[in-house]
């Protein structure tokens, strides 16, 4: 008896969002199985008194339309489109783009200024999109477990609070693949097809 002949595995699109400076470009860039796209412009005076560098002191560069990249579940018979967004609110025109047609994002947050993820947050709740928090850790932020990060960011029951390091693969491969079974549910309960993925 023959097996079942292959099939191609299924695109999903996934945003990578956040606050300024989070990683995100990061993240898109270690995670990415393809050189990633990136669209990083020097930060000039036109940022100076705009963005928060004090907490940055190492970045240069700032994202002015987006990141992209690809990554690849075997098993799950899916490939992960990643669309990294820009983190500066002048930016903000771009975001409802690089969402159209995302089955989940990943809002990426920095303890140290949490309440830069709040319009993230709102946005993906706003369009219904199913999204997980993944806290970027700096060296110098504080500890804080996944339970006061939930209530602080006053999120709802389903939506998961992840650690990483937006620098190491394995770790942000580990997020995409969280990311990967919310947007599983999320198609399936649009009934759209999620042939081999996750079965
Ligand atoms: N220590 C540490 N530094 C990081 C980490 N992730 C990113 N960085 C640094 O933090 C800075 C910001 O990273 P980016 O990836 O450019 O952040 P971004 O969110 O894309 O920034 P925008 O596009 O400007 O919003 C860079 O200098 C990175 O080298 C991390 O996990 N740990
Ligand atoms: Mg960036």
């Amino acid at each position: 008896m023959g097996s079942d002949p292959p099939t191609d595995p299924i695109a999903v699109k996934i945003v990578v969002a956040g606050g300024f400076g989070v990683g995100k470009t990061t993240f898109v860039g270690s995670v990415s199985e393809i050189k990633p796209l990136r669209t990083d412009a020097l930060m000039t005076a036109a940022s100076e008194g705009v963005d928060d560098l004090a907490r940055l002191p190492e970045k240069s560069d700032t994202t002015v339309a987006m990141d992209f990249g690809r990554r690849t579940f075997t098993d799950a018979g899916a490939v992960l489109m990643l669309f990294g967004t820009p983190g500066q609110d002048r930016f903000w025109f771009m975001w409802d783009e690089l969402s159209e047609g995302a089955a989940a994002a990943v809002v990426l947050a920095d303890t140290r200024r949490l309440d830069d993820s709040f319009p993230a947050i709102d946005y993906f709740e706003g369009r219904a999109t199913p999204f997980l928090v993944a806290i970027n850790q700096f060296p110098d932020a504080h500890d804080y477990e996944p339970d006061e990060i939930h209530s602080a960011l006053e999120l709802s029951e389903d939506v998961p609070v992840l650690f990483c390091d937006a620098r190491q693969r394995p770790s942000t491969v580990h997020v995409l693949d969280r990311a990967l079974n919310l947007a599983i549910a999320h198609l399936r309960a649009l009934s759209q097809p999620v042939q081999g993925a996750l079965t």
